[in-house]
Formats: C-alpha cells, structure tokens, sequence
C-alpha cells in the first residue's frame, strides 16, 4: 500500500460524491485562498489575540474558521494528550500486546496488522473539553485505516468470564491516588460488547498516511462515535478483564457531575465522558458578489442527523443544507444561504436535530453542570455585516 495510491483513492472518492472539497486541496497542510471575489464576513466574538494553533508540545486546535474541506489534513487535526508524547517508540517493533482472561495471549507488530484484513472509515471527534474558548478547535474529521478490534479479540478467544477491554497506551504519568505516589499509562475501557462493534478499530493510517507520531504511532484505538478520549493513542497492551476498570480517565478526570431532574426528584449524577453529544457550531459567514453564506459543522454519535437549523437575531429557525459526503460517524458539514442582511451587528445560532427528535441543548439546559467536559450547548456567534 502506498501513498500515492491512498491519495488518488481519496481523491477519486471524493470526485465520486461531487462533495464542496476542492480536490487540490484536500490533504494541504496549507489552507487555500478563498474563492475569487469570496471575503470573509469577521466574526465579532473571536478577539484578535486569538491564536489557534499549536499550544506548547501537548495541544493544538484547529481554527475552524479555516475549515475548507471535508477531511482535516493530518498537521492540522487538533492534538490533545496528558502525559506529554511518549519517545523512542519504533514504527515497526512497537508491540500490541493482547493479554488477561483470553485463551490465546498475541502480540502484533505493524506488520502483522498490514497483513490482516484492513478497512478505511472517515470518523471525525472532539475532545470532551472542547468549548467556545478554543471556538470548538478540539475537532477533526479524518480516514482513518487499520483492522477491525473484533477480528483481534476473537483470534485471542476471551474467556468466558471476560466483561471489560482496557486499553494501555504507551505514555505514563505520575499520579497521586490516595495519598500514593504512582505511575500510570493512559488508558482507557470499554465493555465487552462495545468492543466488539464492527467500528471499533486499531488504526495505523490518517488519510492515507502512516499515523502520524503526534496521533498515537504506530497505532491507536478509534472508537467512532466516541470522544476524543476514549481514542487510546500509542497503544501498546490490551487486558480482558471481569471487572470494571477505573483508572483516572475513566472515572476520576473526564468525568460530568450535572443534576438530573425527574418526575419532582433532582438528583446529582456523574458519567464518564463517552459517546459524543449531539453538537452543532458556526465556524464562518462569507460574502460573494452580495450573497451570504453562513458555514458550519455538526457531530453525532452515530445517530443519523435529521436537520441543522439555523436562526438569526432571534427570529424563526431556518433549514440549513447538509454537505452529501458526509457518512454516519464523520463531522457534518452544512450551509446555509443568508438572505439579505442588513448592515451592522447580527448574532447567529445553529441547532441539531437527530432521527431520534433529540434537539442540541441550549445553555440554560446544562445550568447547574459543574465539570466543563461534554459542552454541547448551542453556540451563539456575532458578525458584522460590512
Ligand atoms: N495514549 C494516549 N491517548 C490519548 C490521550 C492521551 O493523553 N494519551 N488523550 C486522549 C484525548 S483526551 C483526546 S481528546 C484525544 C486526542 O486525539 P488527537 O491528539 O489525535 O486529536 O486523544 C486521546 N488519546
Ligand atoms: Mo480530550
């Protein structure tokens, strides 16, 4: 498999759903000029101090206001991780080790994981953190390829008693648990039967690349649908286990305190951030020859998405076009043509609505959450109309 051919299949599947890319530019590192005579309406709400962008070695957010093509190219997809990047891991004796309550303990290299059978699937995340401070930076969209974790799992035969899949990656961190000094890798769980979905996989390309080292060389977990976090970088052992596992990530960090309120009762509950909430948000107007475009992306967890509407200065809600590439786990590109506006200030909201009737929440529904992971409120942007 070479690079060259992944491209030009890229390429030809992107030719194949007529989709807004322009096919120069779909793995550019550098982002295109805009379209001639095209201008960008500024946002108000985006100070000019905002720098997107690599922040120190251990995050990088996109600048959605750049985004210009269904697949983020691999320098620009954000980066997010707790313990630092892990040195000295070799492409090609790194091992994946696959042990606990299986019959058949196996280690992979990236060579035995070539040889299997492979799948390519575009599935795009956010990190659990990401909010309108970073203007919803945290986010990617990519095709990732590598094998499914199921056909993995079942050549080690877990035992019977298997419940829980933990993955370990690479880089560890000291942590202090109850007054203990410890060293921890980062890992996350799932439970057996999550594991198992034909998505799950262990991915070692990015849009037909080698994965870069920044995402977890040479491989990583991808959990579609899920946040950011439960996407195990570096991965490097995998324990079945038959009972819950609670390391920092799953249970003590990335965790959401937020009251619940039923039938008169209110009651304080805590969950592990997992799969994703249903998400929307502007990242830019444009202006050609007179005609506004307002531009924009939306997450699931895989729940088909029903409409994204979009309202302005508080007036009724309009439908917005949705991008046709997009596919059940990959970000949801939409459009929406303003019409007229007048000069001066103009506020703009987006909301998604899923198959199942969920509405994005706004604000006022996540009063009262205390942890800031899983901010999917619907995100009110400014623009000044020239
Ligand atoms: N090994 C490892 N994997 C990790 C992390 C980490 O710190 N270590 N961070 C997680 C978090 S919180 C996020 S948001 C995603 C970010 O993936 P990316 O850097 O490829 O965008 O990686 C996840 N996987
Ligand atoms: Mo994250």
């Amino acid at each position: 498999m070479t690079n060259s051919i992944d491209r030009r299949d890229l390429l030809r599947s992107a030719l194949a759903l007529g989709g807004i890319a322009s096919l120069g530019t779909l793995l550019q590192p550098a982002l295109p000029a805009l379209a001639q005579g095209e201008t960008v309406v500024p946002f108000t709400d985006v100070p000019d101090s905002f720098q997107p962008g690599p922040m120190g070695r251990d995050m990088l957010s996109l600048d959605t206001r750049e985004i210009r093509s269904f697949l983020t190219a691999n320098e620009e997809f954000f980066v997010v991780q707790h313990y630092g990047q892990p040195e000295g891991i070799d492409r090609d004796r790194h091992r994946l080790e696959i042990r606990g309550l299986v019959d058949e303990p196996t280690d992979y290299r990236l060579a035995d994981l070539r040889s299997r059978h492979r799948f390519e699937q575009v599935v795009a995340f956010e990190c659990g953190g990401n909010s309108p401070r970073l203007f919803y930076g945290l986010v990617g969209n990519a095709r990732w390829g590598g094998v499914r974790l199921r056909d993995l799992l079942e050549a080690s035969r877990p035992k019977s008693s298997a419940t829980e899949v933990v993955f370990f990656g690479a880089d560890r961190g000291q942590e202090e648990i109850r007054r203990t000094e410890v060293e921890q890798s980062f890992a996350r769980s799932l439970a057996l039967g999550d594991a198992l979905r034909s998505e799950v996989m262990i991915a070692d390309t990015m849009n037909g690349e080698p994965l870069p080292h920044a995402h977890g060389a040479p491989f990583r977990l991808i959990v579609p649908g899920h946040y950011g976090v439960a996407q195990v970088k570096w991965l490097s052992r995998i324990e079945l286990w038959d009972r819950r596992f609670m390391g920092r990530f799953m249970a003590r960090d990335y965790v959401t305190l937020r009251p619940h309120r039923s039938d008169n009762e209110s009651r304080w509950l805590e969950s592990s951030v997992s799969r994703i909430r249903l998400t929307s948000v502007i990242v830019r107007v444009s202006e050609q020859a007179g005609m506004h475009q307002v531009f924009g992306l939306a997450l699931t967890d895989g729940t088909a998405l029903e409409a994204i509407e979009i309202q302005v200065d508080g007036g009724s809600w309009q439908r917005a076009t949705l991008d046709e590439q997009a596919t059940q786990y990959s970000w949801k590109l939409f459009t929406w043509s303003w019409p007229t506006p007048s000069p001066g200030e103009h506020t703009l909201v987006s909301r998604a609505i899923d198959a199942n009737g969920s509405v994005q929440p706004v604000a006022a529904d996540l009063e009262g959450k205390v942890t800031r992971w899983e901010n999917n409120a619907q995100f009110a942007r400014t623009v000044r109309v020239g």
